[in-house]
C-alpha cells in the first residue's frame, strides 16, 4: 500500500517511522511519499498562504500551490482523501474500505484550510477523524494511515487479536499481566483459575459494564444476547438503587 502525503509539514509525520508502522515501512509493506507543497510555490519567497476573500481572521493555502502539488502525485489508480473537519468521520468500517485502495493520495490543509476550487478540482472524499479544532490534517492523516495500514497483509501478526477488535461493537474488557499482585491489588481470581468458559462470561460483561457506562450508544448497534440483557438491566437496577434522593 502506498500512501502519498501533501502537506506544509512534512518532518511532523517522523514519528510514523516507528514500532508497527516503522517495521511495515522497513519489510516494504507500506511506503509513505511525503511531499512538501511548500516545494510548489513559484513565488520567491515560496509563500503558500494568503487572507480569505470576504475578510476574516487567519489565512488560506493558495489555490495554485496545493493544484500543482496534487497534478505532481495524482495517478488513474490513486484515490484522494483531502482530511477535513468538514468530512463525514472515520469509522473502523471506512479504515476497512480504504485499505483495499493499493494508492492513497492524502491532502492535509494548515491555517484555515484550503481555497475551495482546489477542493472542488481534485476528485476527493474529505474525512474528518472527529470533532475538534487542530492546527493542522497532518495529526489526521498519521491517525488515517495508522489504522488503515493495520489492514494490510504482514503488518499485524497472523490472527494477532486485535485484528478483530470492535468486531463486537463492545469496549474491550480489562487486561491484566505479571505479577500477579502490584500495587497490592490482585489480578481477578477468574482470569488465574484456569476456566476458560468463566473466563469468557467474565470478559463478556466487563465488556458490556464498560460500554454501558462510557459508550451507552453503542449498545444499539451491539449483537446482545439475552444473558448480556439480563445482565444489563441487572447493573441498570444496581445503580438506580443509589439514585434514592428522598
Ligand atoms: C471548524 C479536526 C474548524 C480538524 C470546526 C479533525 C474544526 C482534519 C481535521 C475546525 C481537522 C472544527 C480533522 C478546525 C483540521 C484546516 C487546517 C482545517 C486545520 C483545520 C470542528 C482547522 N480531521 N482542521 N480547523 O480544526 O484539518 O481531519
Amino acid at each position: 500500500m502506498k500512501f502519498e502525503v501533501l502537506t506544509l509539514f512534512p518532518e511532523m509525520f517522523e514519528p510514523i517511522n516507528t514500532s508497527i508502522i516503522g517495521r511495515a515501512i522497513e519489510k516494504n509493506l507500506i511506503e509513505i511519499n511525503l511531499i512538501n507543497i511548500r516545494d510548489f510555490s513559484k513565488d520567491k519567497h515560496k509563500k503558500v498562504d494568503d487572507t480569505p476573500y470576504g475578510g476574516g481572521a487567519g489565512m488560506l493555502m493558495k489555490p495554485d500551490v496545493v493544484w500543482d502539488a496534487w497534478n505532481s502525485v495524482k495517478s488513474k489508480n490513486a484515490k484522494t482523501i483531502y482530511m477535513s473537519p468538514k468530512g463525514k468521520t472515520l469509522t473502523q468500517a471506512k479504515v476497512e474500505e480504504l485499505a483495499k485502495e493499493e494508492h492513497l493520495i492524502i491532502l492535509c490543509g494548515h491555517y484555515e484550510g484550503i481555497d475551495q476550487r482546489v477542493i472542488d478540482s481534485i476528485e476527493c472524499e474529505e474525512i474528518s477523524i472527529g470533532d475538534y479544532v487542530l492546527t493542522g490534517g497532518e495529526i489526521p492523516a498519521m491517525v488515517l494511515i495508522d489504522s488503515v495500514s493495520r489492514y494490510v497483509s504482514g503488518v499485524l501478526k497472523q490472527g494477532s487479536k486485535t485484528e478483530e477488535s470492535f468486531s463486537n461493537d463492545l469496549l474491550e474488557y480489562p487486561q491484566y499481566t505479571r505479577p500477579e499482585e502490584f500495587l497490592g491489588i490482585k489480578v481477578p481470581e477468574v482470569l488465574t483459575s484456569g476456566n476458560h468458559q468463566n473466563i469468557e462470561k467474565w470478559r463478556r460483561q466487563k465488556s458490556l459494564e464498560i460500554t454501558l457506562k462510557n459508550r451507552p450508544e453503542l449498545l444499539k448497534k451491539a449483537n446482545l444476547t439475552e444473558e448480556d440483557k439480563i445482565f444489563l438491566k441487572e447493573i441498570e437496577a444496581k445503580s438506580n438503587e443509589n439514585m434514592n434522593f428522598s
